[in-house]
């Protein structure tokens, strides 16, 4: 049907939902023209000189309503549901391993943060706030030592291997979009909401921003998402500055 890239392993069910939401839509679309075609000719003016107050006596639309409802619950229930329970709601185990990382969406761009090679992101707090330091890192948690600064607009992760985000924003509603991942979660400035895929493909896919959030909103879509080999991933980690405590990323 021309979806996009699919790169991720929950992705397939959400594929097969749309599809199956499409058929079902490609019927009633068809169903209704004919409908219309039929009630066109059937209750044509020639056919029908004097109006009939009563009106039809079968039951027959009743019963396709009926079966069309049917349709959409076994859509919802069958399929919506269990997919949202898998997909959304459950999320990777520690034993996983999983990638953790933080994005905070800005006007207009990304900023994405890593926990380092011991996999804990230090403290962060509103006082710890200044021009300096526009993240609140707290420079005396061991555990932020080793974090990396914040990149912008550029995410690594492994491939087949589950990724937990923690996403905020910092001004506006965005949009954290990977269409690639079959992945969308809206950023809200002071609610962290973590969102989780597992990257099934390597490859390099666009984040975009799906929430209309200002003048710039379409360069928000500069955002890219590497999906490395564990090899090439361990390689570019080690390679990254550590934090010093998160210079301001200009987005201009
Ligand atoms: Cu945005």
């Amino acid at each position: 049907m021309g979806l996009p890239v699919l790169a991720s392993k929950h992705g397939a069910d959400v594929d097969k939902l749309i599809i199956y939401v499409h058929y079902l839509m490609a019927v009633l679309f068809v169903g209704w023209i004919l409908y219309f075609l039929y009630a066109l000719v059937r209750f044509r003016k020639a056919a029908n000189p004097k109006a009939d107050y009563v009106g039809l006596k079968g039951h027959l639309s009743n019963y396709i309503e009926a079966a069309v409802a049917i349709v959409e619950i076994i859509l919802l229930v069958g399929f919506a549901v269990p997919l949202w329970a898998h997909a959304v709601d459950e999320f990777p185990k520690m034993s996983e391993n999983p990638t953790n990382i933080r994005v905070i969406a800005q006007q207009f761009g990304w900023n994405v943060f890593y926990p380092g090679a011991d996999g804990k992101f230090g403290n962060r707090a509103l006082s710890f706030v200044t021009q300096e330091n526009p993240w609140g890192i707290d420079k005396n948690d061991p555990d932020g030592k080793d974090d990396l600064a914040p990149m912008s607009n550029i995410i690594h992760v492994p491939v087949d291997k589950p990724v937990i985000i923690l996403l905020t924003s910092r001004d506006v509603i965005h949009s954290f979009k990977l269409i690639a991942m079959r992945v969308t979660q809206d950023a809200i400035p002071g609610v962290p909401i973590p969102l989780h895929f597992t990257p099934t493909k390597v490859g390099v896919y666009q984040i975009n921003c799906a929430q209309l959030c200002g003048l710039g909103h379409s360069s928000m879509s500069n955002g890219r998402l590497y999906v490395d080999t564990q090899e090439d991933y361990d390689k570019w980690l080690a390679s990254q500055p550590k934090s010093s405590g998160g210079g301001a990323v200009n987005f201009e």
